[in-house]
Parts: C-alpha cells; sequence; structure tokens
C-alpha cells in the first residue's frame, strides 16, 4: 500500500513497527484520505530497526512533518522512543498482535514516564482511526477548510445514528 497523497504536503506521519500492523493502521490511512490530509507510511521498528527508528524521529520535524501516529504491537516501545527523539506531538495506537490481545501494547504504549508525552488511543483498528482524526482535529485549529469537513463529518454520524433508529426491528 502506497500513501494516497501524491503531491500533498506530508503533514502526517503514520509509522509501523511492522508491516503485520498495515490491516489496522490501514484505518488510519483512509481518514487521512477523506480529509484529504498528505501523510507518509513508514516500517521502521524500536526493537529491530532501532538506528532507523532515530533517523526517522530526528528528521521528521525537518520534513515538514507536523504529527506522528504510531502502530505497534507486543511490548510497544516505538511511540515512546520515537518521541522521545522529537518534538513533534506523537499518537500511539497498540496493536493486537500476540496472545495478551492488545493489552501489552496498551500499557507499553500508555504508560509512559513523565516527561516524553504519548497520546494513546485505543486498540485496533478503532484507535487507528481515531488517531488520524485527533490529528486531524490538531491539524484544523489552524485549517479552515479542514475544520468544516470535521464538522460535516460529525454531522453525518449524529445523521446515521437517526437513520439507524428509524429502522430499528426487533430481531
Ligand atoms: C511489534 O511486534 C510490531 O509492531 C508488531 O505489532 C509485532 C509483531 O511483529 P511481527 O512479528 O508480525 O513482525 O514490533
Amino acid at each position: 500500500m502506497k500513501a494516497k497523497s501524491a503531491g500533498k504536503k506530508i503533514w502526517v506521519s503514520v509509522v509501523m513497527g511492522s508491516d503485520s500492523d498495515l490491516p489496522v493502521m490501514t484505518e488510519a490511512a483512509k481518514i487521512l484520505d477523506e480529509f484529504g490530509i498528505g501523510y507518509e507510511l513508514v516500517l521502521t521498528s524500536a526493537h529491530r530497526t532501532p538506528e532507523r527508528t532515530t533517523k526517522f524521529a530526528k528528521t521528521a520535524a525537518g520534513r515538514g512533518v507536523k504529527i506522528i501516529l504510531v502502530g505497534a504491537g507486543a511490548a510497544a516501545h516505538l511511540a515512546g522512543v520515537i518521541a522521545s527523539q522529537t518534538l513533534l506531538p506523537v499518537i500511539g495506537v497498540p496493536i493486537d498482535a500476540t496472545s495478551l490481545r492488545g493489552l501489552d501494547a496498551l500499557l507499553s504504549t500508555v504508560q509512559m514516564p513523565g516527561g516524553i508525552p504519548v497520546a494513546t488511543m485505543a486498540i485496533g483498528k478503532a484507535g487507528a482511526k481515531n488517531a488520524a482524526l485527533f490529528a486531524a482535529r490538531a491539524l484544523a485549529l489552524e485549517d479552515k477548510s479542514l475544520n468544516a469537513k470535521l464538522t460535516a463529518y460529525v454531522k453525518k454520524m449524529a445523521r446515521d445514528v437517526e437513520k439507524k433508529q428509524q429502522n430499528l426491528k426487533v430481531l
């Protein structure tokens, strides 16, 4: 899968620790596509490619990236390791990759020691989707057209619930 934002400025890095995380992190990419936000997909591991991870973290801001989304499973140190090497905001997505079903990744990602923040989303696809929406909300602070798209998105969700209410039937 390639980022579909060719020609756009890359504002968001969607990072993952393994290509096995891609089915989950695709949910983030879909939202960024929907909102027309330029992004890149980056594969790097805190444990298997520590130097590559450092190089990515240290160069992201200089390349114009504004927010980093990080999906990782198991002993998921990737978001914290990246956050320790950049001042960009980092949003972590715990991935369900082991027999602990993502609880390991959730605790590894969320329990950062004071001083290095990682905003941590829910485990799995909902977390990946919300990570992108959270990034969109942050970027919308300085982008009126993005703000309008988010407003429309939220209104459509509410309309969809109303429609579902009308179609509720006892099974
Ligand atoms: C983590 O280990 C990755 O983020 C992935 O979720 C998990 C398993 O990786 P693979 O063994 O599938 O490459 O570093």
